[in-house]
Formats: C-alpha cells, sequence, structure tokens
C-alpha cells in the first residue's frame, strides 16, 4: 500500500441507477426564488418535524414538512433562538442533499484489480469488519495514537468518543487551524474568554457595527445575518473593511478597501487616534483594564499618515472612521470574524481587535460582545477512558505552538509524513471534513495520504477524500437521523434536538450506529452501552430534569438567561493571568511573542499577478453543497472576479474563460471572468469550494474554479499555528 497510484475516482462496479430527485422543485418555491408557478402543496396534512440543520455549523432550528413519506419544504424553526423563524437559503435548500442522486449509497472498499484501482460495493458486516480489523492492526503495531481523527459537524462527536477511547488524542478540525482558531486566541489572551460558535455578537443592539473581512450577507450565518439586517434598519452605523465591495459593503456608511494583509496597520492607527483624542471608555479601562500606558507608548508613532502608506486608505478618512466607530461606544463592535487564517500574523491582528473593542469597552456591554450562558446537560454515564494518551503529534520537530488550544490539522496531516514529528500518524478516519480541499498545500496532503496505512472515510457525498480511501462508510444525511442534543452557549442558553425526519435511504447509516458498530469490534462495547442515539440523548435531557417528549415535539427549550451584559448586573471577570482585560499581554512576552501587535506588511504581488482572496458565497457551504440542485440553482459555479481595468490592460470581458496559474505553477480549471470595480486592482476574488474533479459529483463536476488547488503555499501563525492562506499569487491565463 501507499503505492503512487493509490488515488482512483469512485468507480463503482455496477452502481445502480440513479435515485430519482424526488422534492427538487418544489422546495424552491418556499424560498421565494423560483419565478416558476408550481402548484402550492400547501401546509395541510403535512407531517412537522422539528430538528436542526447540518448545512453549515450554526445548526439552526428547523421544521421539516414531510408530506407522503417526502420532506416537501424546510422551513426556519420559530421558537428556536438561532433561526427566529427563517433558515438561510443553504438550510432551506437541505432536501437537495437528502435527495441528491448522486449520494454515497452502500459502504465501499477498494480494491485493486490487475493494478487498476477501484471500489467495489461492501456489506455493512464486511466494511465494518475490515474497518475493525484495520484498526486493531494500526494499536498492536504502532499504539492507539498512530489513529488521527479529523472531523466537521454535530455528528463528529460519536467519533469522537470513540477515538478517545481507543486511545488516541489526534482529533482535529480544520475549523480550527484552517479557519477560527488565531481569533480565539487572540480575544483569549486578551479578555481570558473564546469567541466560540456561535459568535457571541450583540449585533442587534449595536449602534456601530465594524466588519474587518467578515463578510456578513455572503457568510450567511443565519442570525447574525438578521441581526445585522434588524440593526442597520434601526439606524446603525456600518463600516466595512474589505479589498472587495462585498454584499455588507453595499449596506455601509463607511467602506474601506483596504489594500490586503494591512489591517493590522489600520487597527494601530485607529486605537492610536482613540487614543490620542481621548475617545475611549477611561472608567471601563480603568476598571477591568491593564496596560493602558503600554498601549499609548506603542502607538504613538503608528498615525494616520503612517497606516495610509501601507493600507492606501486616505488619514483623514481613517480618523473619520475612528472617531465615527468611537462615537457610538460602548455599543460599537468590532466583529471578531471567522475565517481569520490570512496571513499568518492573525493572531496579532485579532489580539488587536480585542484591543480596540476594549477601548470601545464593548466587551460584556450591550451591542458588543456578551458574555454567553449555556444549561447544564450532564454527560451519558459510560465508562471513563481508560488510557494515558501520548500527546498529539500535532508539533512538528524543532516547533511548538504554545498558545495553540486545539489540536492542529494541518500538523497532524504533517506527522503523517515519516519522521516529521515525535511519532508517525498511520491512520486516518475522516468524518465529514473533506481534506483535499480544506487543508492548504494539496501536494502535502497527498504525500500524506500515500504514506497511510489506512485511510477510512465517513462521509454522505463522492468528495475528493473519499476517492482516496480504502473504505467509504456512507452516512445517511442530517434529515435522517438522531444525534446527540445541542446545548448551545449562547446569549440565551437552549437545548436542540436532531431527529430523524424521514427513514435512511439506501444503506446509508448515522454515524452513531457506525462508531457504535466499529467499537463493539474492537473490544469498546462497554463505552457505547446505548440502544440507539435516541435513547442516548433523551438520557442526557432527562437526567437534566426536562421533559423529552416537550423537546421532540417542539425541537428546541429554551433556558432563561442569566444577565449577559454588565448593564444587567453582570459582574465582569477576566480568565487573564492578571484578572483583567490584558491590552498588553504578558503571557504572550513571556512565551517570546510581541506583548503588543506589530505590523509587518506582507509580500507584494510579483509583476502580473494578482493576490488570490476566496471566501463564501450566500447559497453554498464550502464543497459540501456543489452538488446540490435545488442550491445551483440559485448560483450555479464560482466565478473570478477581475478589477474591470485589470480585464481592459488584459484584453478580458466579462464572462471570458481563463484559467489562474499560481507562483508555484498550480492551476485552476477554467473559470469565467467577473469582470467589476467592486474589487481592487491588486487582488482577485474567488468563492471557496468549486472545481471538483470528482465525476461522482455529476452535477458539480468540471465547474467552477478550485481556490484549494492553489492554496500551494501558506503561512504559519508562530503563536497558534495556524494556517494564513491569503499568501498566493495567481496570474490570470486565457483558456
Ligand atoms: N453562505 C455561507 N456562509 C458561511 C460559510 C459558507 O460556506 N457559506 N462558511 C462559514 C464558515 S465555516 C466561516 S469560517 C465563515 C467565513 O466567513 P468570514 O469569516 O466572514 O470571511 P473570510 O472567509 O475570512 O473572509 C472573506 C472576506 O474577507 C475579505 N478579505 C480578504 N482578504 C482581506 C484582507 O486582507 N483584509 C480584509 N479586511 N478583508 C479581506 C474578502 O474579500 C471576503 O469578503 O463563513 C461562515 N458562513
Ligand atoms: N482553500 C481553502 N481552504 C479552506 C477554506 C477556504 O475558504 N479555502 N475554508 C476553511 C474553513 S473556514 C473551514 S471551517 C474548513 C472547513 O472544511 P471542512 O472541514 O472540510 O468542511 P466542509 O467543506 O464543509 O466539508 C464537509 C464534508 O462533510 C460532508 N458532509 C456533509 N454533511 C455530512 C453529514 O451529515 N455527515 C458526514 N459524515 N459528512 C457530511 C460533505 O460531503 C463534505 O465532504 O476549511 C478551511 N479551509
Ligand atoms: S446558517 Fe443556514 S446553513 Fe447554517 S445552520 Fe443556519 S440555516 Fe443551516
Ligand atoms: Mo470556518
Amino acid at each position: 500500500m501507499g503505492t503512487f497510484s493509490r488515488r482512483q475516482f469512485l468507480k463503482i462496479a455496477g452502481a445502480g441507477a440513479a435515485a430519482a430527485a424526488v422534492g427538487s422543485g418544489l422546495s424552491t418555491r418556499w424560498w421565494g426564488l423560483d419565478p416558476d408557478p408550481i402548484p402550492d402543496p400547501g401546509t395541510e396534512g403535512d407531517r412537522v418535524v422539528p430538528t436542526f440543520c447540518e448545512l453549515c455549523f450554526w445548526k439552526c432550528g428547523v421544521l421539516a414538512h414531510v408530506r407522503d413519506g417526502v420532506v416537501t419544504k424546510l422551513t426556519g424553526n420559530p421558537d428556536h433562538p438561532l433561526s427566529r423563524g427563517r433558515l438561510c437559503p443553504r438550510g432551506a435548500g437541505g432536501t437537495g442533499l437528502l435527495y441528491d442522486p448522486d449520494r454515497l449509497k452502500r459502504p465501499l472498499i477498494r480494491v485493486e484489480k490487475r493494478g487498476e484501482q477501484q471500489f467495489r460495493e461492501a456489506t455493512w458486516e464486511e466494511a465494518l469488519d475490515f474497518t475493525a480489523e484495520k484498526m486493531l492492526a494500526v494499536r498492536r503495531e504502532h499504539g492507539p495514537e498512530a489513529l488521527a481523527l479529523f472531523l466537521h459537524g454535530f455528528g463528529g462527536s460519536w467519533f469522537k468518543h470513540l477515538v478517545k477511547a481507543y486511545g488516541s488524542l489526534n482529533i482535529s478540525a480544520p475549523s480550527y487551524a484552517q479557519c477560527r482558531g488565531p481569533r480565539e486566541v487572540g480575544f483569549y489572551t486578551t479578555f481570558g474568554s473564546i469567541i466560540g460558535s456561535p459568535e457571541r455578537t450583540d449585533l442587534e443592539n449595536s449602534r456601530c457595527i465594524t466588519l474587518i473581512g467578515s463578510h456578513l450577507g455572503e457568510n450567511m450565518h443565519n442570525t447574525q445575518v438578521q441581526e445585522l439586517a434588524d440593526a442597520l434598519a434601526r439606524g446603525a452605523g456600518l463600516v466595512v473593511v474589505d479589498p472587495r465591495f462585498s454584499v455588507a459593503a453595499s449596506k455601509a456608511t463607511h467602506w474601506l478597501p483596504i489594500k490586503p494583509g494591512s489591517d493590522i496597520a489600520l487597527l494601530l492607527a485607529w486605537i492610536h487616534v482613540i487614543l490620542k483624542e481621548g475617545l475611549y471608555d477611561a472608567d471601563y479601562l480603568a476598571k477591568h483594564a491593564v496596560g493602558l500606558d503600554e498601549l499609548k507608548k506603542h502607538v504613538s508613532d503608528k498615525t494616520p499618515e503612517w497606516a495610509w502608506t501601507h493600507t492606501t486608505i486616505p488619514p483623514e478618512k481613517i480618523v473619520e472612521t475612528a472617531r465615527f466607530i468611537a462615537g457610538a461606544r460602548p455599543a460599537s463592535v468590532i466583529h471578531p470574524g471567522r475565517r481569520v487564517t490570512w496571513y499568518g500574523d492573525d493572531t496579532q491582528r485579532a489580539r488587536a481587535m480585542a484591543i480596540l473593542n476594549a477601548l470601545l469597552g464593548s466587551w460584556g456591554r450591550k451591542g458588543g460582545i456578551c458574555i454567553p450562558s449555556s444549561m447544564d446537560i450532564p454527560e451519558y454515564p459510560y465508562t471513563a477512558y481508560a488510557h494515558k494518551p501520548k500527546a498529539p503529534a500535532d508539533m512538528p520537530k524543532g516547533s511548538s505552538y504554545p498558545m495553540a488550544d486545539e489540536v492542529l490539522s494541518s500538523g497532524v496531516c504533517d506527522a503523517t509524513i515519516p519522521g516529521t514529528s515525535e511519532y508517525d500518524i498511520r491512520a486516518w478516519l475522516v468524518y465529514g471534513t473533506n481534506l483535499v480541499k480544506s487543508l492548504p498545500s494539496p501536494a502535502r496532503v497527498q504525500e500524506a495520504i500515500q504514506a497511510l496505512d489506512f485511510l477510512a472515510v465517513v462521509d454522505v457525498l463522492p468528495v475528493e477524500i473519499a476517492g482516496w480511501a480504502d473504505v467509504v462508510l456512507p452516512e445517511c444525511t442530517y434529515l435522517e437521523r438522531c444525534d446527540d442534543v445541542y446545548a448551545a452557549t449562547y446569549k440565551v442558553p437552549f437545548l436542540a434536538v436532531r431527529q430523524p425526519v424521514v427513514e435512511p435511504m439506501f444503506d446509508s447509516k448515522p454515524g452513531w450506529w457506525i462508531a457504535q458498530e466499529i467499537g463493539r469490534r474492537i473490544g469498546l462495547s462497554d463505552y457505547f452501552p446505548w440502544k440507539d442515539s435516541t435513547e442516548y440523548a433523551m438520557h442526557r435531557v432527562h437526567a437534566a430534569g426536562y421533559d423529552c417528549d416537550d423537546l421532540r415535539r417542539t425541537g428546541v427549550i429554551v433556558g432563561k438567561a442569566p444577565p449577559a451584559f454588565e448593564e444587567d448586573g453582570l459582574e465582569l471577570t477576566f480568565g487573564t493571568p492578571s484578572g483583567k482585560i490584558e491590552l498588553y499581554s504578558g503571557q504572550l512576552r513571556d512565551a517570546g511573542f510581541d506583548p503588543l501587535p506589530v505590523y509587518t506588511p506582507p509580500e507584494e504581488p510579483p509583476p502580473g499577478m494578482f493576490r488570490m482572496l476566496f471566501g463564501r458565497a450566500p447559497s453554498h457551504s464550502f464543497g459540501r453543497t456543489i452538488n446540490n440542485r435545488l442550491l445551483c440553482e440559485v448560483f450555479a459555479e464560482n466565478e473570478v472576479w477581475v478589477n474591470d481595468r485589470i480585464c481592459a490592460e488584459q484584453g478580458l470581458t466579462d464572462g471570458d474563460r481563463i484559467m489562474l496559474v499560481n507562483q508555484d505553477d498550480a492551476r485552476s480549471g477554467p473559470v469565467r471572468v467577473k469582470a467589476t470595480r467592486r474589487i481592487r486592482p491588486d487582488c482577485v476574488y474567488l468563492v471557496h469550494g468549486w472545481g471538483t474533479k470528482e465525476k461522482g459529483l455529476t452535477h458539480a463536476y468540471g465547474k467552477g474554479a478550485s481556490d484549494s488547488d492553489l492554496v500551494t503555499r501558506f503561512k504559519t501563525d508562530p503563536i497558534m499555528g495556524g494556517t494564513g492562506m491569503n499568501v498566493n499569487f495567481v496570474r490570470l491565463e486565457r483558456v
């Protein structure tokens, strides 16, 4: 095993005919996006099952309507604090996943036939025995820590449990080191708490909202978008800092088209103005913060004129926006962002944003950042994990990222390449994460995969990572299963339940069952005493003293919220070493890092090249929806945004097909040009997730370009190991 041709598209001997896409067409009507006069089925006679969404990780409450065994529409649960009666387009289009004819239908085992590799369908019995046998072999030969679990999504908890019981701590999600990790560390070192998910911003009460690249409105996290819309309707100010005229920018009071990678310079200049003009919340800082003098000294020369040379934003605009932002304090919030892995100095950018929030007095204040709470739901009682596991292998030899507070997926991937880390990872279990597209440096990911003894993938679709697997275990979708209960940490604490709306289609199975069956086969039955996931979840609900029937009927129980703001009588506390907000971070200093954020200009694009930026589209989640036929009716494929002046210079017109070729000669597939004034001339922009080479995704195949293929370089954040991925440059080549 481990030869070069490990990879093969999912070639299924004698694959059955595609199932009819029942339900498609019907649902589009319900989000008001389909102009065709489809007969309205109404709602009378529908069975309505409350559950929660898995089209992204916001976990909105859903009411699923079922008629004649078919899910006809998905609407937002009005009682659920995250959906408030609404879903985003992706959530409403969830039936496009349920009824996707390309879904994984049966377990698959890779076979090598006369030198040719392909998959054959297998029974669950066979696939699970095979998985168990491989996991036992890895443990016997290399120790349990040689198995790594990668995961994303709520259903991953069953596998986390399995792998902990097995004895490995190599459990990681790209949603940390490739997404929100630097933000958590930046805020943690300042306030002693992370931001977490759902974000604890109180946009609905804000009088001024500042978005540093977080493109709410395209980043479609439902509640935040609703709150942003409400705040704007009430007349709140909006400052958007983005090299691209985003949807949010189109609603903004001030749009600052910043030069990519120079945000720390802008933030330091804003801090400079706010300190110099005494616009900060002096009482709040006197009571809660340390390090103001050091901060004042640090930014004394970070004038708007200085920042202008780096950001290209005129000094008078920097002064005007600093006053605008400070004028609304404390109900003025610098949104912490979410995917902040941009340039490798991301923790420091997050620190600068945290410090600015502190100057505004917005942490723990209405319209700023709330102090969330959650309901106390006891664990299901099971045997304690027996092993004394080895520390994760995610830190490459000779380096350490001391402030990382979760395991780094990129680090575990690297540790799979022999000799890179303290010990080698030999097997991967991959749940709901498409590592080929979400980890940087595709070549390095391939090298790691080639070195594996065993790769098992649990997914719903034949995505890239499944094509590399030795065994593919088809999970049923979120509409066909019960998972654990969700006790959210939010402004209002709540408890939500995911319950099956229809029976699993094909021969797919829920993750809890797959994990339990593997557990039984590798001698971990004691860790899986529950009858099924419903019994598991309801045991917890019952133990917490809540009414299970009530929860199952309504889908959500909203708890009583303790005060979330200082104005409501909350006594603010901070989990930092000093017990105060640390404007100056002794913790970072002691670890050998800058105690106050320092700006270092990013590398310039080489002549004729443009910085490649990427982000989201409202109606898609990464690559997980590109095959969703309903959502593709709204947004069919990505385009590359190119400044219209550049287009004119290069003789390109809107709609031309080009290739993007990066600094290492990596190429995208052909993609249409969107010639626009809505982006700076020094960068181009793609919506992430497109450009699949998976033929099994029959609808998405060949559509759009993949940013992931072009992220051959990244810059690692020295503080916590996040991988800054906005550091690649592309040139435009005509097809
Ligand atoms: N519809 C939809 N919504 C989603 C998701 C989805 O897939 N689809 N995914 C969810 C997830 S997991 C995440 S992490 C979030 C990500 O969403 P966000 O955290 O909001 O955004 P990013 O992807 O980090 O950044 C994209 C924006 O940053 C701008 N940008 C790029 N470089 C710079 C720069 O140097 N400076 C500044 N100021 N701006 C810059 C880009 O032009 C773009 O508008 O979205 C979430 N919401
Ligand atoms: N180049 C580049 N890299 C990125 C990003 C980027 O914008 N560009 N974004 C980064 C960010 S913000 C994040 S959060 C990560 C996310 O990256 P990933 O963790 O890879 O998440 P997704 O892309 O959503 O992949 C989800 C996988 O889950 C599968 N899936 C969907 N539903 C289910 C289910 O119910 N059960 C199971 N078992 N599988 C399911 C889908 O088919 C898909 O294969 O990627 C990061 N990496
Ligand atoms: S934001 Fe949209 S996709 Fe995400 S959970 Fe909510 S409805 Fe689903
Ligand atoms: Mo993310």
